[in-house]
C-alpha cells in the first residue's frame, strides 16, 4: 500500500526507473571520471602530468570521445563539477558528447569525506547543506544522476554503530533530495580494502545479520552488546536499505555502488573469483531487495584485470540474482589509459585503445563472457590499492 504522504508522482517515479534501467542495460556499466581535484591531481602526477585546468579537460575529452566500441559498454558517466561545464575542442559540451554516444550524464554531488567526532578515526561524508538547490541547477544543466560516496573501515572496533548508521542516514538524505529533483541517486557505501580481515569478516560486515538475539549470549543479563563483531551491531547494507526505506527513497529509481566482498588487502590467504563471487552474491541477496535495477561495483584498488575476472565470477555465480551486476569503475577503467597517455598529446589514440580494451572487457563481464585475452594494457594486473583511500 503506498505510504501516506506521497513523496514522488508516477510520472517521477517513471522517468527515475527509465533512467536507472537505461544505465545498467545489458553489457553496460559506468566509468567513474568524477575524481575531485586532489584525487586528480594524484592520478595526474603519477604520471609526470601537471595538474592544471587544460590537462584536466584534455583527459577527460580523451576519455569521453574514444570510438564507438564503448558505446555499447558505457551506460553512464561521472563528471566532477568543474567537467560538466567544460567542453571538447569542437566546441560541444562534455554532457552533449556523452549523450551524444548513448550514455547518461551523472554528477558527484557529495563534498568529501569529514573525520567523525568521537570516533576512531571513522568519517561521514558532507554535501547536504544546498543540496536541493544543486541538484536542481545539476538537472537542468544535463544530469540525470548523482553519486554520493561515504567510506567505513573494517579493523578490530570499526565499523562502529555510529559510523554505520550516520553514512546509512546520510546516503538516504542524499538520494531522496535527488529523487525530488530528478536525478537518480547512486548510493555508495564504500567498506575499504585496507586491513588484514579474511573474506568472511568483509561478509559478515557488508550483509545483514538473519537473526539478532534479544539477549546476547555473552551478556545474559540482557545487556545489548554493540561491538562490531556482535549481532546487535547492525551491518552495513541492512542499515542502508533501512535508513532508504525510513527516507521513503523509491528503489527502482537508484541504484547501488558497493564493494565487492573480499578479504582485506593484507589477508595471507587468497582466495579465488569464485570465493569473492560466492561471497559478494550472497552478501547482497540478503540486503538488496530485488525493486532495486542495478548494482554498480566499485573496483576498490583491485588490477583492472582482477576488477574484470571477479565482476565476471559474480556474474557467473550460480545463485539467483534480481539486479544487473556491473561495473562503476575509476581506477580499473582508467589505469593503463592514464599511462599510455603520461600528459601527451600524442598519445591520445593510445590511451584511447586502453581505455576501450577495459570498456570492452568490462562490457562482457558484466555478462558473464569474459575471458582474459592476455592483451590487457600497461596496468592490467598492476595493484591499484590505494591505502586508507578516503581522501
Ligand atoms: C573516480 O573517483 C571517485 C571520486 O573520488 P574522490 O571523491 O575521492 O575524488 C570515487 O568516488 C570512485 O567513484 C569510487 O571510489 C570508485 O572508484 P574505484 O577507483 O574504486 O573504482
Amino acid at each position: 500500500m503506498p505510504h501516506q504522504y506521497p513523496a514522488l508522482t508516477p510520472e517521477q517515479k517513471q522517468e527515475l526507473a527509465d533512467i536507472a534501467r537505461r544505465i545498467v542495460a545489458p553489457g553496460k556499466g559506468i566509468l567513474a571520471a568524477d575524481e575531485s581535484t586532489g584525487s586528480i591531481a594524484k592520478r595526474l602526477s603519477s604520471v609526470g602530468a601537471e595538474n592544471t585546468e587544460e590537462n584536466r579537460r584534455w583527459y577527460r575529452q580523451l576519455l569521453f570521445t574514444a570510438d564507438k566500441r564503448v558505446d555499447p559498454c558505457i551506460g553512464g558517466v561521472i563528471l566532477f563539477h568543474e567537467t560538466l561545464y567544460q567542453s571538447a575542442d569542437d566546441g560541444r559540451p562534455f554532457p552533449q558528447v556523452i549523450r551524444g554516444k548513448g550514455a547518461v550524464v551523472g554528477i558527484k554531488v557529495d563534498k568529501g569525506v569529514v573525520p567523525l567526532a568521537g570516533t576512531n578515526g571513522e568519517t561521514t561524508t558532507q554535501g547536504l547543506d544546498g543540496l536541493m538547490e544543486r541538484c536542481a541547477q545539476y538537472k537542468k544543466d544535463g544530469a540525470d544522476f548523482a553519486k554520493w560516496r561515504c567510506v567505513l573501515k573494517i579493523s578490530e572496533h570499526t565499523p562502529s554503530r555510529l559510523a554505520i548508521l550516520e553514512n546509512a542516514n546520510v546516503l538516504a538524505r542524499y538520494a531522496s533530495i535527488c529523487q525530488q529533483n530528478g536525478i537518480v541517486p547512486i548510493v555508495e557505501p564504500e567498506i575499504l580494502p585496507d586491513g588484514d580481515h579474511d573474506l568472511k569478516r568483509c561478509q559478515y560486515v557488508t550483509e545483514k545479520v538473519g537473526d539478532v538475539p534479544r539477549v546476547s549470549p555473552a551478556c545474559p543479563q540482557g545487556v545489548p552488546e554493540v561491538s562490531p563483531t556482535s549481532p546487535m551491531c547492525p551491518q552495513v547494507l541492512a542499515a542502508v536499505y533501512k535508513a532508504l526505506s525510513d527516507h521513503h527513497v523509491y528503489l527502482e529509481g537508484t541504484l547501488l555502488k558497493p564493494n565487492m566482498v573480499t578479504a582485506g588487502h593484507s589477508c595471507t590467504k587468497k582466495y579465488s573469483p569464485e570465493e569473492i563471487a560466492m561471497a559478494t552474491v550472497t552478501a547482497l541477496r540478503r540486503t538488496v531487495p530485488p525493486a532495486v535495477p542495478g548494482i554498480t561495483f566499485l573496483s576498490g584498488g583491485q588490477s583492472e584485470e582482477e576488477a574484470s575476472i571477479n565482476l565476471n565470477a559474480i556474474n557467473r555465480c550460480p545463485l539467483a540474482k534480481p539486479w544487473a551486476l556491473t561495473f562503476s569503475y575509476g581506477r580499473a577503467l582508467q589505469a593503463s589509459a592514464l599511462r599510455a597517455w603520461s600528459g601527451k598529446k600524442e598519445n591520445t589514440k593510445a590511451a584511447q585503445e586502453e581505455y576501450v580494451k577495459r570498456a570492452l572487457a568490462n562490457s562482457l563481464a558484466c555478462q558473464g563472457k569474459y575471458t582474459p585475452s592476455g592483451q590487457a594494457g600497461a596496468a592490467a594486473s598492476e595493484s591499484l590499492f590505494v591505502s586508507n583511500h578516503a581522501y
